[in-house]
C-alpha cells in the first residue's frame, strides 16, 4: 500500500512536466502597439492597445503605463478588444506632454506569461 503510493507521486510529477512543453511555442509577443513602441505622437491617445501574436488572458495581463513624473497613467482596467483576443485595450488617464514608459506583462490563453516594456512620446 504505502510502496504503491510512494511510486505513484514521482510518475505523476513527471507527467505534469512533460504535457507543457508541446504548446511551448504559443507565447504572446508583441506585434505591434498605438501609440507605436518608440513613436512620437501629437495628440495624447485616451487608449493603449498592444496587438500579441496570441490570444491574451485579460485578467492575467497586466499593463503599467508611467509618466515622466513616476506616476501611473493606466486605469489598471485592462480589456480585450471586443472579438479579437489578441488584442489588449489599456484606459489611460488624460497625458500631458512627455516621454510615458510602458511595461507588460501578458498571459497567452495557453497559461504562457511574457512580458516586456517600451516607451512613447506625447509631444501635446
Ligand atoms: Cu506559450
Amino acid at each position: 500500500m504505502t510502496r504503491s503510493r510512494l511510486i505513484a507521486a514521482p510518475v505523476a510529477l513527471l507527467l505534469a512536466l512533460a504535457v507543457p512543453t508541446a504548446a511551448a511555442f504559443a507565447h504572446a509577443h508583441l506585434k505591434t502597439a498605438v501609440p507605436a513602441p518608440g513613436g512620437t505622437v501629437g495628440a495624447a491617445p485616451t487608449e493603449l492597445v498592444i496587438n500579441y501574436s496570441e490570444a491574451v488572458e485579460p485578467h492575467f495581463c497586466t499593463v503599467a503605463v508611467t509618466g515622466p513624473d513616476g506616476k501611473r497613467v493606466d486605469t489598471g482596467a485592462v480589456h480585450t478588444a471586443p472579438g479579437n483576443a489578441h488584442e489588449l485595450v489599456v484606459p489611460l488617464k488624460p497625458l500631458s506632454p512627455g516621454r510615458y514608459t510602458v511595461d507588460w506583462h501578458a498571459t497567452s490563453v495557453d497559461s504562457h506569461k511574457t512580458q516586456g516594456d517600451y516607451t512613447f512620446t506625447v509631444t501635446r
